[in-house]
């Protein structure tokens, strides 16, 4: 579902010289969001998809590429804070062209999930992206935004009793705030009834055992192929 199924035949049949075109437009995508030129993203990505490239390039290779350049132009004090704002708000623009065409056609709800990027983190794309990918491929989600506490999750947990609560962070000082949500979930006597996913730029494999979650996932795809096995594992173990 990641991408439309006759994208590899097409793929085929084009020749070497519309692959080059095809990178052009890639590449013109991905400068628009290194240069923040929100007013042209809308129609570069909807000429990229009229064309036929698909949602994972024009996702994966242009705009999560950009913005790691994005980052990288930061850290080197190359741009600020606003910079990185209005590209930031570009590539939404671009995964809002994409998102009701990922939608389409997908009713039966596959499970329930709780999404959020922790407290003290306002950094969203990522998570938005997950979430894109999760309904795409039939997830009922609840996105309760960004800067969450634990209080609100614990909420929201009890309230819509999830199969599986997903945690974002982008900031390295956000990975202790996992821990501290998962332990508060815990305390609640509310762990065994949810499982737990993470990610975000600073997690890695090992992060999950050590905060106390179910899984990671390092991408919006493989978050996909995480939530399935869990839910999976579930209904296997209450079926048990
Ligand atoms: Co921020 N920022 N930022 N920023 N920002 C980073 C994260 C940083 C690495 C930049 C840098 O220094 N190179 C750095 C963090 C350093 C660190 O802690 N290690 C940083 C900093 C320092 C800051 C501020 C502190 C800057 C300041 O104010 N001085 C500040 C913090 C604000 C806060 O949160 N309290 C800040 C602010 C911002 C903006 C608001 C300007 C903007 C965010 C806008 C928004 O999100 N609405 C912003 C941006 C855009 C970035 C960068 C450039 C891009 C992040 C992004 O959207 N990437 C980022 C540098 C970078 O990451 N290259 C940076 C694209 C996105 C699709 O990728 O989020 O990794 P990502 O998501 C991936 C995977 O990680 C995974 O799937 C996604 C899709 O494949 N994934 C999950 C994500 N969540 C998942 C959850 C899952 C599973 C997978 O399950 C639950």
């Amino acid at each position: 579902e990641w991408e439309r199924k006759n994208i590899d035949e097409r793929l085929e049949r084009i020749s070497e010289r519309e692959k080059e075109d095809m990178d052009e437009r890639l590449e013109r995508i991905s400068e628009a969001v290194i240069g923040g030129k929100h007013g042209e993203i809308e129609d570069l990505v909807k000429a990229a998809i009229e064309d036929g490239l698909d949602f994972d390039s024009i996702i994966n290779d242009a705009m999560i590429g950009a913005m790691d350049v994005v980052g990288e132009k930061y850290s080197n004090n190359e741009i600020y804070v606003p910079e990185m704002l209005v590209s930031a708000i570009t590539m939404k623009k671009g995964l809002d062209i994409i998102n009701p065409l990922i939608r389409e056609g997908k009713k039966e709800a596959k499970g329930k999930i709780v999404m959020c990027t922790v407290k003290g983190d306002i950094h969203d794309i990522g998570k938005n992206l997950v979430i894109m990918m999760l309904q795409g491929a039939g997830f009922d989600v609840l996105d309760l935004g960004v800067d969450m506490t634990a209080d609100k999750v614990i909420e929201q947990v009890i309230k819509v009793k999830p199969d599986i609560l997903g945690m974002s962070a982008l900031l390295t000082s956000s990975i202790p705030v996992i821990k501290a949500h998962i332990e508060a979930i815990v305390e609640k006597g509310l762990r065994d009834s949810v499982k737990i996913i993470i990610g975000g730029a600073p997690i890695t494999e090992e992060w999950t055992e050590k905060v106390g979650a179910d899984g990671y996932a390092p991408d919006a795809g493989k978050a996909v192929v995480l939530a399935r096995r869990l839910v999976a594992q579930s209904v296997n173990v209450s079926a048990a």
